[in-house]
């Protein structure tokens, strides 16, 4: 029997809320907080992509809360992958479909492959295996990665993305040292974008923006080859916070330019949304205080510690060559 190779889904953007489907595949039966956005990444991630998906997960807050005992909220087959391995789980189930289809041992047709993972599990743990998969044009799936800038499932210790200053167990402030963690949070989504070549499709997303959000997956999944997305999750839990703030922390985020959204493909960089607004000039930057006193996890800021944070953000927009998303100065 002739293969004949299985081309992408072409998933349509949504207009706007009215245009998106009323069919939820990550339901009811989770156990994630309330107010976890990422759970909600989960469930919008997962509406973009619709019911021909297989999607893998990596071990952290999205397993185990996902995965009570005979329990799970997803609708479509899902499988849990080892914490470094988000990366090697995407690769294989796509090159495992393909040869499937192409001995004939299962019906050729377009299956969308997500692996998702952690910052923990992403940024840090399972860095290389991501970055072998982003370098293998010929596989379909996408490797998205909720940030909420901790090991949150084990009772939030400090990850790479971890913001400068934030409070976690592996960074408590104390009276002699109130500053623990003094790094820098790792630039994930610009490195993915500026360092895999054969890759079409990064971008950043934030689930307060839903239907940007969901626009991106489908845009990513479309595209195929291997792609990546970034998420930023606010989580009460680590983060520290009334829950019903959830969704204005992400707001201020990217109002306050810490987290800009924007896409590269095929080389070509846009700005979405306020980031769009802020990179043309046309908001002011919301000053990162605003953000930072919402949180409990930067309780123990001095106004020095808040001068700083702010100096940095404001680094990436004003020395930057692309601002916000390549760290590089030009002389
Ligand atoms: C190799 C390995 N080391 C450590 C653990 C313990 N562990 C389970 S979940 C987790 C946290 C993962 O953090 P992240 O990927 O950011 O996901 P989150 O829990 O924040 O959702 C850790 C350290 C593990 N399961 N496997
Ligand atoms: S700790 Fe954070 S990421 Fe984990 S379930 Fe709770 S809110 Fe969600
Ligand atoms: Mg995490």
């Amino acid at each position: 029997m002739s293969f004949v190779e299985v081309l992408p889904q072409i998933l349509e953007p949504f207009k706007g809320v009215k245009g998106v489907a009323l069919e939820e595949y990550f339901t009811s039966g989770h156990r994630t907080c309330q107010g976890c956005e990422s759970a909600l990444v989960m469930k919008l991630m997962i509406k973009a992509a619709g019911d021909r998906t297989i999607v893998l997960g990596s071990t952290g807050c999205m397993y185990v809360a996902n995965t009570t005992y005979y329990t799970t909220p997803w609708v479509v087959p899902w499988m849990h992958t080892q914490l470094g391995s988000s990366g090697s789980a995407a690769l294989g189930t796509a090159a495992a479909l393909k040869a499937l289809m192409r001995k004939g041992k299962m019906k050729s047709e377009p299956i969308n492959v997500i692996a998702f993972c952690g910052d923990g599990g992403g940024a840090d743990m399972g860095l290389s295996a991501i970055s072998a998969t982003l370098t293998h044009r010929d596989y379909n799936c996408l490797i998205l990665m909720y940030d909420n800038e901790s090991y949150a499932n084990t009772d939030i210790q400090l990850s790479g993305s971890t913001p400068y200053g934030a409070y976690t167990t592996f960074s408590p402030a104390g009276k002699v040292k109130r500053i623990m963690h003094k790094r820098w949070k790792k630039n994930m989504a610009g490195m993915m974008a500026a360092g895999h070549p054969e890759c079409r499709y990064v971008a950043t997303v934030c689930p307060t923006y839903a239907v940007d959000m969901m626009n991106k997956v489908r845009k990513a999944l479309t595209l195929g080859g291997p792609t990546f997305i970034h998420s930023l999750d606010p989580c009460p839990k680590g983060w520290d916070y009334d829950p019903m703030y959830s969704h204005e922390l992400g707001e201020m985020a990217i109002k306050c330019g810490i987290f800009p959204l924007y896409e590269v493909e095929d080389g070509k960089l846009t700005f979405y949304g306020q980031t769009k607004y802020l990179v043309e000039g046309r908001t002011k930057r919301v000053p990162v205080r605003e953000y930072l006193n919402r949180q409990g996890r930067f309780a123990h800021f001095l106004e020095e510690d808040i001068e700083y944070f702010q100096a940095k953000v404001d680094e990436m927009w004003e020395k930057w060559l692309l601002p916000g998303v390549l760290p590089f100065t030009k002389e």
